[in-house]
């Protein structure tokens, strides 16, 4: 891998994240209303199968729509003002954040979960009519997998020969329900069984990512379409949706917590573990551990800070990509902001 390809990648991750870091200060606010659904801890799974993503090849995702849309190329301060419910916003203020669409682009969001698939059905068979080599792409959380319509799109694809890729983001919770409570088998293997090939990856690590699409999405351009499934797992820190961090731990806290937390935390959790004292002498020691980790990440071990400080042409590639980004998302929401407060107070 180039280090230009993972330049390029850092800057699609994050401009997106700086932008949903701006959308979250402005629904905090109270400029932006209604559910607020971020794609923050999914931008590896976008950004790595995106670079792979040619013109005319068309996008479908689920209620976590702007870094997909970001990242495809939309104008931000068109996706702002549709966030904010402006007649100018990229669906003229009526979409919102969850149901958005590009004529231009082929893209498209919806907010019904699973509708994802049937869209990115459409799309591949269209270009299959087309006889063009463009592909499409469905983007759904696993919660999804337990819905009829993407169950049948997993079946048309197969049956018809569409390239359709079918993108799992496995955070593992669709709202206040552990996903893996109310699933079936396995996912690989029932997406197996209907004849399409599949892989599991970590959806975190966006090298690893890119390497899983970049020979896959060649392959389901050219000569026998197929469509081709990728479940990568990822992490929601922020909860389900902007102001509900840990609604998740409402029913059993300490069992549901220890399921998500790293390994030391979870082994203080441990129900049947030893005496007390002893347990909380190893919270004492887990707290110590904590501590010491957060010096060695603030100093010169954290990959980031090493890249900030770093002098090489790389380095100094990193914080001119960082300050650009910063500066730019910075001079949408001020510009933006300016805008509405000129038109309201007309
Ligand atoms: C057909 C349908 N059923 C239920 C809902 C309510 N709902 C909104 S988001 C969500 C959870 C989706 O979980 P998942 O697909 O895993 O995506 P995540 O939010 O975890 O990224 C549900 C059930 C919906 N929007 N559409």
């Amino acid at each position: 891998m180039q280090e230009r390809t993972i330049l390029e990648l850092y800057e699609a991750m994050l401009s997106s994240r700086s932008l949903e870091e701006a959308i979250t200060h402005l629904w905090n606010e109270g400029y932006i209303f209604g559910e607020m659904h971020l794609g923050i801890g999914e931008e590896a799974i976008i950004a790595g199968i995106l670079s792979h993503i040619i013109p005319g090849d068309a996008i479908a995702t689920d209620h976590r729509s702007t870094p997909p849309f970001v990242m495809r190329g939309v104008d931000p301060e068109a996706l702002l003002l549709e966030l904010l419910g402006h007649p100018k916003g990229l669906c003229s203020g009526m979409g919102g954040h969850m149901h958005l669409f590009s004529q231009d682009l082929l893209l498209t969001s919806s907010g019904i979960v699973g509708s994802s698939g049937p869209s990115a059905v459409g799309f591949a068979l269209a270009a299959k009519y087309r006889k063009t080599n463009n592909i499409a792409v469905a983007f759904f959380g696993e919660g999804a997998m337990n819905q009829g319509m993407l169950l049948e799109s997993l079946n048309l694809a197969a049956s018809m020969n569409l390239p359709v890729l079918f993108v799992c983001k496995d955070n593992n919770w669709a709202i206040t329900t552990q996903s893996n409570e109310v699933t079936g088998g396995v996912l690989l293997d029932r997406v197996q069984g209907f004849g399409i090939e599949a892989r599991e990856i970590d959806g975190s690590d966006v090298k690893a990512v890119w390497q899983a699409t970049k020979t896959a999405i060649p392959r389901m351009r050219g000569g026998k379409k197929s469509p081709y499934f990728i479940q990568a797992h990822c992490t929601h820190k922020e909860g389900h949706l902007l102001g509900d961090p840990l609604l998740r731990f409402h029913r059993a806290p300490k069992k549901e917590f220890g399921a998500v937390t790293g390994p030391l935390t979870k082994s203080v959790l441990h129900y049947k573990g030893g005496r007390i004292d002893k347990r909380i002498g190893s919270v004492a020691k887990v707290l110590s551990l904590i501590a010491k980790s957060r010096m060695q990440l603030s100093d010169s071990k954290d990959p980031i800070k090493r890249l900030e400080k770093d002098q090489t042409e790389l380095g100094k590639q990193f914080s001119q990509i960082q300050l650009a980004i910063q500066s730019e998302v910075d001079a949408l929401v001020t510009g933006v902001m300016n805008t509405l407060k000129q038109e309201v107070s007309q």
